[in-house]
C-alpha cells in the first residue's frame, strides 16, 4: 500500500505521478537487482515496472523502442555490428532485426529474470530474441564494455533503466569512454537522455561529457511516450570521429529497406520525417542546452 506521500515522492520527478487503471497483476517478483512488476491496464495492455517505475506498455513502446533504434541506424550507410545495453524485454532486438545489412546483434542485459519475466508476458517484444543473429550476454554493461574489443560496433544502443540502482554508472564518464573505445570510427551511439521537461541538468552533464568523448557530432532528440514521466524522453546520438556522420536526415532511410516494413510487421511510430523532426528542439529547450 503506497501512501499519498510516497506516491509524489520519486526523486528524479518529486510532485508528480501519472496513473493507469489496473485490471490485474500478472506477476511480481524480486531479483536481486530490482522489483519487477507486471500488471494488467485497461487501456495500455500489460505494462512492465522496475522499482516502481514504468519501463514499457503494449500500447505505447513503439514510440521508444522504434525511435531509440532507427535514430541511429538509418543515420549510418550500412550497420553490421551492433550491441544493445540494457533491453532485457527484445523490443529493440525486434527493431535491429528490421535492418538486413546487420549481421551480428549482441546484447547485455543485467537482469536474467527481466529477460524470463518479458518472454512470458511481453511476447511481441520478446520475439526480437529470435532473430538468428542475436547474441545474449547477460551482465553488467560496465564489465562487457570494458572487455569489448576496440572497434568493434557500427552502433552502440544503451536501453536502460533510468540512473538509479543499477543504471547508475551508465550516466557517467568512464562508460561513455569506454562506449567510444568499443565503436568504429563514424561508429553511432543512441543514448537516452531523460526528458525536457524533468531533467535538463541531467541532460546538460551528459551532453557535456559526450562533446568531450565523441568527436563526430553530438545531437538531443526527443519523442513522445505517454507513460514515461511527463510523457516525453530525449535520446543522445553520438558519433565517433573518423567518417562524417549527420544525424538529422536519414542517409540509409528504413522506407528503403527491403523488408523492414514488410506486410504484418508495419512500423508503428518511426518515418524519415519522423526522424528529422525529431532533432527540432522547442526554444526554451535549444536555449538552456546550447547555452551550455
Ligand atoms: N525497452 C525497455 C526500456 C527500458 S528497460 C531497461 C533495462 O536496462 C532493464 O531491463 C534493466 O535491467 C537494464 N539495466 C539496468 N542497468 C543495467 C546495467 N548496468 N547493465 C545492463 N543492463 C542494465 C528503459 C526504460 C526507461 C524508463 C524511462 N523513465
Amino acid at each position: 500500500k503506497t501512501s499519498k506521500m510516497q506516491y509524489y515522492n520519486n526523486p528524479m520527478w518529486p510532485g508528480e505521478a501519472h496513473s493507469l487503471k489496473v485490471e490485474k497483476i500478472l506477476y511480481q517478483g524480486k531479483s536481486p537487482y530490482q522489483e519487477i512488476l507486471v500488471l494488467e491496464s485497461s487501456t495500455y495492455g500489460n505494462v512492465l515496472v522496475l522499482d516502481g517505475i514504468v519501463q514499457l506498455t503494449d500500447k505505447d513502446e513503439c514510440a521508444y523502442q522504434e525511435m531509440v533504434t532507427h535514430l541511429p541506424l538509418c543515420s549510418i550507410p550500412s550497420p553490421k555490428n551492433v550491441l544493445v545495453v540494457g533491453g532485457g524485454d527484445g523490443g529493440v532486438l525486434r527493431e535491429i532485426a528490421r535492418h538486413d545489412s546487420v549481421e551480428t546483434i549482441d546484447i547485455c542485459e543485467i537482469d536474467q529474470l527481466v529477460i524470463d519475466v518479458c518472454k512470458e508476458f511481453f511476447p511481441n517484444l520478446s520475439i526480437g530474441y529470435k532473430d538468428p543473429r542475436v547474441r545474449l550476454h547477460v551482465g553488467d554493461a560496465v564489465d562487457f564494455l570494458r572487455n569489448s574489443p576496440e572497434g568493434k560496433y557500427d552502433a552502440i544502443i544503451v536501453d536502460s533503466s533510468d540512473p538509479i540502482g543499477p543504471a547508475q554508472a551508465l550516466v557517467e564518464k568512464p562508460f561513455f569512454q569506454t562506449i567510444a573505445r568499443a565503436l568504429k570510427s563514424g561508429g553511432v551511439l543512441c543514448n537516452l537522455a531523460e526528458s525536457m521537461w524533468l531533467h535538463t541538468h541531467l541532460i546538460q552533464d551528459m551532453l557535456a561529457i559526450c562533446r568531450q568523448t565523441f568527436k563526430g557530432a553530438v545531437h538531443y532528440a526527443w519523442t513522445s511516450v505517454p507513460t514515461y514521466p511527463s510523457g516525453v524522453i530525449g535520446f543522445l546520438l553520438c558519433a565517433k570521429e573518423g567518417r562524417p556522420v549527420n544525424f538529422l536526415t536519414p542517409v540509409n532511410p528504413i522506407e528503403k529497406i527491403q523488408g523492414a516494413t514488410k506486410a504484418g510487421k508495419e512500423l508503428r511510430f518511426y518515418n524519415s520525417e519522423i526522424h528529422r523532426a525529431a532533432f527540432v528542439l522547442p526554444t526554451f529547450v535549444r536555449r538552456e542546452l546550447e547555452s551550455y
